[in-house]
């Protein structure tokens, strides 16, 4: 890599065992059901979290989105957070495709939503209202500086979406650094939520692809969704074998990642100007903030990727760091060091 490059864990580039996997993947047309290695991705995913069936997408935000597709019709509504991904970054698609109206509720820092405020969210029946139909959680929370939702937690949600009868889908792009940072098995984490979606294009460094898994049923009614989207696979294989390879050897190594995320944190609230509490940081994403004085968070980043090292702005005082495969521990040190420069 030509810079020491934390914008994002989505930077990832796949192992040379991935690249050797893709050349010789068995494929098939998937839209027929043809496809061996997707086939097989699809099964391996849906077992490791517990479900009954998996369907590959393209991207983490389809996978979201076939999933509130799949809960919802036009009209009815989901609660999410306001910090969430779907609500923020994902175009507002649910809306825009689905017809599929969002209320917000706060996350607290710790990700989680006050289950008092998602009850009083939950619609009465009168037609007035549109329908509650969904939760949506995030786990790990991207905009929540990385942090976990418990087992504990979701056991609380499942509760009381019973009660209303309502279904869970969790947006679990990260779900197996949670796993790994909890040191839990990652069914724990997605045993009580309905539908669940993760990424293997980010910390699991597969070039491509994420999963939708479920019941067998709800599967068979997301790959419809995945269909009206335009996301039906030919002979997917080729990248659903990095998938495979993903999910196979690239979960363990997360803990390094975190203890990365952890050294960076507790350098970089040793520099003056910058304010953070590395006690916060529970797996790979570092948040910061750049104190009155300080440059701002587009200055520092242009200064920092002057000296080959690229951070993400998310405010105006406010900087995003993720680390992930092909960041060592030397680079944190060099970053770190250029950090401190650019702040002196
Ligand atoms: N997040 C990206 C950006 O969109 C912010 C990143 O760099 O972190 N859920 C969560 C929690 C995510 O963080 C992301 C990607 C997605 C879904 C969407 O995944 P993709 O990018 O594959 O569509």
């Amino acid at each position: 890599m030509p810079f020491i490059d934390l914008r994002s864990d989505t930077v990832t580039l796949p192992t040379p065992a991935m690249r050797e996997a893709m050349a010789t993947a068995e494929v098939g047309d998937d839209v027929l059901g043809e496809d061996p290695t997707i086939n097989r991705l699809e099964a391996m995913a849906a077992e490791r979290v517990g479900k009954e069936a998996g369907l590959f997408v393209s991207s983490g935000t389809m996978g979201n989105l076939v999933s509130v597709l799949t809960h919802c019709g036009r009209g009815e509504e989901i609660i999410v957070g306001d910090h969430g991904h779907i609500f923020l970054f994902e175009a507002g698609s649910a809306s825009a495709v689905g017809g599929i109206h969002s209320r917000q509720v706060p996350n607290r820092p710790d990700a989680t939503l006050d289950l008092a405020q998602v009850e009083a969210a939950i619609r009465p029946d009168d037609d007035h209202f549109p329908r509650t139909r969904l939760i949506c959680l995030e786990n790990t929370h991207n905009r929540c500086g990385g942090a976990c939702l418990t087992p504990e937690y979701m056991r609380q949600v499942r509760a009381l979406a019973d009660r209303y009868r309502l279904k869970i889908h969790l947006d679990g792009a990260r779900i197996f650094n949670a796993a790994v940072a909890l040191g839990v098995d990652v069914r724990e984490l997605t045993r009580d939520a309905d539908s669940v979606s993760f990424c293997l294009s980010k910390g699991l460094s597969a070039p491509v692809g994420s999963l939708v898994c479920g019941p067998a049923d709800f599967i068979h009614e997301a790959r419809r969704a995945r269909k009206v989207l335009g996301g039906g696979m030919r002979q997917g294989g080729v990248i659903a074998a990095a998938g495979v390879v993903a999910l196979e050897h690239m979960v363990d190594r997360l803990a390094d990642d975190h203890v990365n995320a952890r050294r960076l944190a507790e350098g970089l609230a040793d520099i003056p100007g910058i304010a953070l509490d590395p006690s916060q940081v529970q797996t790979n994403i570092v948040y910061f903030d750049l104190e009155e004085g300080a440059p701002d968070a587009a200055e520092f980043c242009g200064r920092i990727a002057g000296q080959d090292v690229k951070m993400g702005p998310t405010g105006a005082r406010r900087i995003r760091a993720v680390t992930h495969h092909g960041i060592e521990t030397d680079h944190i040190e060099q970053a770190l060091g250029v950090v401190a420069q650019v702040m002196a």
